[in-house]
C-alpha cells in the first residue's frame, strides 16, 4: 500500500457556532494533497471528558481563546507527526497520547489532539482515493443513520423554562434517509406553526431546535406529538421521540440523587421521582430512547432506571461514560444503561472513539453518534457515523448550517451509494 507521508501540519483559531474560538487544523501530504478539520465543543460537559484547552486570558474571548492549543499543534505535535504515514491512524493517535502524557489530555489539550487526529483520518482517506466513510468503515459501509432531529431545546442549550435539554424526532418508519430527513424536517416546520399559533416563541436554541417557554416539560411532548400529526405522520409508527435530559445539568444538591428542576421551577426531585416520571411517559408516549435520564454521579439511579425500562427503550449514557472505555466497561458490568453516546471530542482521538464503539458492539450495546452543541461547518461526523454503522445519529435540527452540514453530507453519501444505501434502526 502506498504511503501517505505527512509534510506539514498547522492550526488556526476559528469560531464555532456559538461564536467561541476553536481550532481548524490543516494537514498537507508530501504529494501535495491538503485536508483540514475543525473541532467541536460542548456546553453540558461531563466532568471526566478529555480536557479542552482554553487560554484563560480574560482579555480575549472571555478566556476562551485557543492559542495555547494551536501552539501545541504547531510546535509540539507537528514535529512529532510530520514524516509519519497518515494511513497509520492508531500509531499517530498513540504517539500524541504519549506525547501528552496525561490521562485526560490536559497537557496538549484534547481539542489540539482531536483536530490533528481528524485531519489524519481525512488525509488517509484522500490518499487512498476513498470517501472518508469508506476509508474508516470499509467497503461495505452503506447504512445511513436515522436522523434523530432535535426539534425542541431546553436546559443549558436554551434560555427557556424547559428542564430537559433535547427532544428529538426519530423517523424510524421512513424508507430511506432522505425520506426520514423530510419527515422530521416537516415536523420541525409543523412545530413552528403550532408554536406561533399559540403565541409561543419560535426562536431557536444552540442546536437549532425551538426554545419556547412552556408550562411544563410534558407540554414539550404534547406539542411534538401534535406537530408529528399535523405534518401528516403517525407518532409511534413513522416517527418516535428521543429525549436527552442531560440530567447532570440539574443535579445534584448533595450527590445522593437529588435533582432540582430549576428551569421549569418544578423543584426538588429524587432519582426515584425521575424514574417514575419516565415510566409514566414511556407508557404514554412513543419514546424510543432516553439519554442521560440521570446524572453522571448517579450510577445507582442509572442502573435502577435501566432495570425498570431497559427492555422497552434504549437508555444512553453520555456524561456518565464520556466515550471512555474505562467508564463504558464499568457500565456494561453494572448494567448501568444499554447504550453509550459517542462524541469524538469527549475522548480526543479517532482511534479511542472507535474503541468505544467497538466495546459497545462487542457487548450487545447500542451507541448513538453525536455532535456537540458548539459545532462548525466540518461534516466529519456524518462520514464517521456511516462508518461506525450505529444506525442512528443526533446532529441537531433543520436549522443552523453547522447542523445542516452533517445532514447534507449524509444526503450526498446516500446519493453516492446509488440505491444501495441501507436505512434501518436494527
Ligand atoms: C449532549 C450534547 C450534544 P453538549 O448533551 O448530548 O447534544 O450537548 O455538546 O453541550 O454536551
Ligand atoms: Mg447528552
Amino acid at each position: 500500500m502506498l504511503k501517505a507521508i505527512i509534510k506539514d501540519i498547522r492550526a488556526m483559531e476559528i469560531l464555532d457556532s456559538r461564536g467561541n474560538p476553536t481550532l481548524r487544523v490543516f494537514l498537507e501530504l508530501e504529494d501535495g494533497k491538503k485536508v483540514s478539520s475543525s473541532v467541536p465543543s460542548g456546553a453540558s460537559t461531563g466532568e471526566y471528558e478529555a480536557v479542552e484547552l482554553r487560554d484563560g486570558d480574560a482579555n480575549r474571548y472571555n478566556g476562551k481563546g485557543v492559542l495555547k492549543a494551536i501552539s501545541n499543534v504547531n510546535t509540539k505535535i507537528a514535529p512529532l507527526i510530520v514524516g509519519m504515514n497518515a494511513k497509520e491512524q492508531a500509531k499517530i493517535d498513540k504517539a500524541m497520547i504519549e506525547l501528552d502524557g496525561t490521562e485526560n489530555k490536559s497537557n496538549l489539550g484534547a481539542n489540539a489532539i482531536l483536530g490533528v487526529s481528524m485531519a489524519v483520518a481525512k488525509a488517509g482517506a484522500e490518499a487512498s482515493g476513498l470517501e472518508l466513510y469508506e476509508y474508516l468503515g470499509g467497503a461495505d459501509s452503506r447504512r445511513i443513520p436515522i436522523p434523530c432531529m432535535n426539534i425542541l431545546n431546553g436546559g443549558e442549550h436554551a434560555d427557556n423554562s424547559v428542564d430537559f435539554q433535547e427532544f428529538m424526532a426519530v423517523p424510524i418508519g421512513a424508507p430511506t434517509f432522505s425520506e426520514g430527513l423530510r419527515y422530521v424536517s416537516q415536523t420541525f416546520h409543523a412545530l413552528k406553526k403550532i408554536l406561533s399559533s399559540k403565541g409561543l416563541a419560535t426562536s431557536v436554541g444552540d442546536e437549532g431546535g425551538f426554545a419556547p417557554d412552556l408550562s411544563s416539560n410534558e407540554e414539550a411532548m404534547e406539542l411534538i406529538i401534535e406537530a408529528i400529526k399535523s405534518a401528516g405522520f403517525e407518532p409511534g409508527k413513522d416517527i418516535m421521540i428521543g429525549i436527552d435530559s442531560a440530567a447532570t445539568s440539574f443535579c445534584c444538591t448533595d450527590k445522593s440523587g437529588n435533582y432540582d428542576l430549576k428551569w421549569s421551577g418544578a423543584g426538588h426531585k429524587t432519582s426515584d421521582d425521575l424514574i417514575s416520571l419516565a415510566k409514566e411517559w414511556v407508557e404514554k408516549y412513543p419514546i424510543i430512547f432516553w439519554e442521560d435520564p440521570l446524572a453522571e454521579e448517579d450510577w445507582e439511579g442509572f442502573a435502577k432506571f435501566t432495570a425498570e425500562l431497559g427492555d422497552k427503550i434504549e437508555i444512553i449514557g453520555d456524561d456518565i461514560f464520556v466515550t471512555n472505555t474505562k467508564f463504558i466497561s464499568r457500565g456494561i458490568k453494572e448494567h448501568t444503561a444499554n447504550s453509550a453516546l459517542i462524541k469524538l471530542n469527549q475522548i480526543g482521538t479517532v482511534t479511542e472513539t472507535v474503541d468505544a464503539v467497538r466495546m459497545c458492539r462487542d457487548n450487545g450495546w447500542r451507541y448513538l453518534l453525536s455532535h456537540r452543541s458548539g459545532e462548525t461547518e466540518d461534516s466529519f461526523l456524518a462520514d464517521f457515523a456511516v462508518a461506525m454503522d450505529g444506525g442512528h445519529l443526533k446532529t441537531g435540527s433543520a436549522s443552523r448550517s453547522e447542523r445542516l452540514a452533517k445532514y447534507n453530507r449524509l444526503l450526498e453519501i446516500e446519493m453516492t451509494l446509488d440505491g444501495e444505501a441501507l436505512y434501518s434502526w436494527k
